[in-house]
C-alpha cells in the first residue's frame, strides 16, 4: 500500500501519486516519455550517456531518508513524480481566499494564470540541462563530473514534476504545453527558452558553479513562493523539489569556494600578495580573484533579471488569487493579504536610483528579490572568508542590484558595481573592469582540461572537504568506458 511517502517503482514512471490507478494520466505520461528520452539523449550531457555514474535517486519523500545512491547510466535514471506528503487540514495561507481549504483541483478562474506559471517553471529545468550539456568534456575531477550529472538528472526530474501537473490538471492544453517544453531550446534563434538567463551560455566550470550558486537559488526562491500555493498539488510538488535544490546550491557554493581556496594557496606558495597582479597569478594555473568577481557580477545580474519587474500586476494577481505567495509566507506576521501595506522599492527616476514606498501587493517580485539577495549574500560572505583566512587583501562582494540589468527599472541605465550611474561612454570605457571579457573567456577555456584520474583535481580547484555519500577521496564517481 502506498502511504504517500514511499515511491512505487513497479511501472515505467516511479511515483507516489497513485499513477497505477490513474489510467488517463499514466497513459499521457507514458506517451510523453519517449520524447523526453530522445530529448535527454540529444540535449542532455554530451559524451557520457553510457558511463556509470554514482547518482542518488529518490526512493521516498520522507525528509529523513529519501535517497539511495548507486551506479546508473543516466538514460536509465528513475525520473519519478514525487510529491511531499499532504498536510492534513491545510488552508490557503494568503490572498483573498485566505483560510479556505486548499484546492485539490484547479479553480476555473485561475486556470490560465496557473498554467503560465507551471510552463515558465517547467521551461527553466530542461533549459539548464541544455546550457550545461558540454561541460562533461572539461570536468576538473570525477567528483565534479558526478555532481554535474546529479544536478542534470534532477533538473530533468523537475521537468517531470511540472509535466505531471500539466498532464493531470490541464487536459489537452496541458499535453500541448508538455510537448512544447521538449521543443524549445536554450539559446535557439527562433524557439528559445522563455526567460533571459536560460538562453545564456554556461561555457566553463566557473560559470557552472556561479549558475548553481545564483540561478539555482532563484529556483529555490521561486519554488519556495510556489510551495505556499493554495493549489495543493503544486505546493506539494515544490516542497519536494526544494529538497533537491539544496544540493544544487551546495555544488555551486562549494565549487566557487574551492576555486578561491586554490587561488589563495597558489598565491601564498608563490609569494604573490597582490591579487591584482593578474599575469603572475594566471601563470600559476589558477583563476585570479578579480576575474571571479567579474563572473559574480555577470551571473548575479542575469539572475536578478529572473525576478521580473519590480512593480508587477502579474505578481499582485497571483498573490491575491492564493497561487504564489511570499518567501516563507507561513512564517511571516501580518494579515497575509497586504491590502494596506507598502514596501520600499528601488526605482529609476530621471536616470537616478531612488527608493519609493509602493503598495506591497505590486512589489512582490522586488520583495522576493530582496529575500534572494539576503540569501545569496551569505554565500559570497563565505567565499570572502576563505580569502581572509589566507591573509590576502581582497573581498568578493555582490554588485549593486542596478548593475548590468536588462529587465525592470534599471534596464535603461548603466550602473557600476558600486551603484554609481554611468554615462553610456563611461560604461563602454569601463565595462571590461566589471564583466568577463573575451580575454577572460580565452584564459579560462585554456584551463579547462578534463581530469579523469581517480582522486585527482585540476590545477585551479581544491579537492572537496568531504566525498559524496561519505565516500573516500579515491572513489571512482564516474566509470567512463575509454
Ligand atoms: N525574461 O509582470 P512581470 C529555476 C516577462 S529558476 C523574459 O514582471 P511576472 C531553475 C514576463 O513573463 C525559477 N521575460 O512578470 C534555476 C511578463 O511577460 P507577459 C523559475 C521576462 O510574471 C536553475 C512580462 O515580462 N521559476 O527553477 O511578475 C536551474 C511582464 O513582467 C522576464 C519561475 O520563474 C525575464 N527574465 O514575473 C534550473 C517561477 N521577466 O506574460 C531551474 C514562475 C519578466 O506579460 N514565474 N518577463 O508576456 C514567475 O513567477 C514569473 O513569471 C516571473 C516574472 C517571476 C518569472
Ligand atoms: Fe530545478
Ligand atoms: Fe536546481
Amino acid at each position: 500500500m502506498l502511504d504517500g511517502i514511499d515511491v512505487d517503482y513497479d511501472g515505467l514512471i516511479p511515483n507516489n501519486v497513485g499513477l497505477a490507478d490513474d489510467a488517463r494520466v499514466k497513459k499521457a505520461l507514458e506517451t510523453w516519455h519517449p520524447g523526453y528520452i530522445d530529448w535527454w539523449k540529444d540535449m542532455g550531457p554530451e559524451g557520457f550517456q553510457d558511463a556509470l555514474v554514482y547518482l542518488r535517486t529518490a526512493v521516498s519523500v520522507d525528509p529523513k531518508g529519501w535517497a539511495k545512491f548507486g551506479f546508473v547510466k543516466m538514460p536509465d535514471y528513475k525520473w519519478g513524480v514525487l510529491l511531499a506528503p499532504a498536510v492534513e487540514g491545510r488552508t490557503i495561507p494568503f490572498g483573498k481566499h485566505k483560510g479556505e481549504p486548499v484546492w485539490q483541483e484547479v479553480p476555473g478562474e485561475y486556470r490560465a494564470m496557473l498554467r503560465r506559471l507551471l510552463v515558465i517553471q517547467g521551461d527553466t529545468e530542461p533549459a539548464s540541462v541544455e546550457q550545461q550539456r558540454h561541460l562533461g568534456a572539461t570536468a576538473p575531477s570525477l567528483y565534479d563530473l558526478r555532481n554535474l550529472f546529479q544536478v542534470n538528472v534532477e533538473e530533468g526530474r523537475h521537468l517531470w514534476a511540472m509535466v505531471y501537473l500539466l498532464q493531470k490538471y490541464f487536459g489537452t492544453q496541458g499535453r500541448e504545453e508538455a510537448e512544447e517544453l521538449l521543443n524549445r531550446r536554450s539559446g535557439h534563434q527562433d524557439n528559445p527558452r522563455m526567460l533571459g538567463a536560460f538562453n545564456e551560455r554556461t561555457p566553463d566550470w566557473l560559470s557552472f558553479f556561479m549558475f548553481t550558486t545564483f540561478t539555482d537559488r532563484d529556483g529555490k526562491m521561486q519554488l519556495a513562493a510556489l510551495a505556499q500555493s493554495g493549489f495543493d498539488p503544486l505546493s506539494r510538488t515544490c516542497r519536494f523539489m526544494l529538497t533537491e535544490e539544496a544540493h544544487h546550491m551546495f555544488v555551486g557554493e562549494t565549487g566557487v569556494a574551492r576555486i578561491v581556496e586554490r587561488t589563495c594557496q597558489a598565491m601564498n606558495a608563490a609569494g604573490i600578495s597582490d591579487p591584482h597582479d593578474v599575469a603572475a597569478v594566471r601563470a600559476l594555473g589558477v583563476i585570479d580573484l578579480p576575474l571571479i568577481q567579474r563572473k559574480i557580477n555577470l551571473h548575479y545580474s542575469l539572475t536578478l533579471d529572473l525576478f521580473g519587474n519590480e512593480i508587477s500586476t502579474n505578481a499582485a494577481n497571483a498573490f491575491n488569487a492564493g497561487i504564489k505567495g511570499r518567501y516563507r509566507e507561513d512564517k511571516l506576521a501580518g494579515d497575509h493579504q497586504l491590502l494596506d501595506e507598502t514596501y520600499p522599492v528601488l526605482r529609476c527616476v530621471d536616470g537616478q536610483i531612488v527608493e519609493q514606498q509602493v503598495p506591497a501587493l505590486s512589489a512582490l517580485n522586488m520583495r522576493l528579490r530582496d529575500d534572494f539577495i539576503a540569501d545569496a549574500a551569505g554565500g559570497v560572505g563565505r567565499w570572502s572568508k576563505v580569502i581572509e583566512k589566507a591573509g590576502i587583501d581582497f573581498r568578493l562582494t555582490l554588485p549593486h542590484q542596478a548593475h548590468n540589468r536588462h529587465i525592470g527599472e534599471f534596464a535603461g541605465i548603466e550602473v557600476d558595481p558600486a551603484g554609481a550611474v554611468l554615462s553610456a561612454e563611461a560604461w563602454a570605457a569601463r565595462r571590461d573592469e566589471f564583466l568577463p571579457t573575451a580575454g577572460d573567456a580565452a584564459f579560462i577555456l585554456g584551463l579547462m582540461q578534463p581530469v579523469h584520474a581517480v582522486g585527482a583535481y585540476a590545477s585551479w580547484i581544491a579537492p572537496p572537504k568531504m566525498g559524496i555519500d561519505g565516500k573516500p577521496g579515491d572513489f571512482e564517481y564516474v566509470r567512463i568506458e575509454e
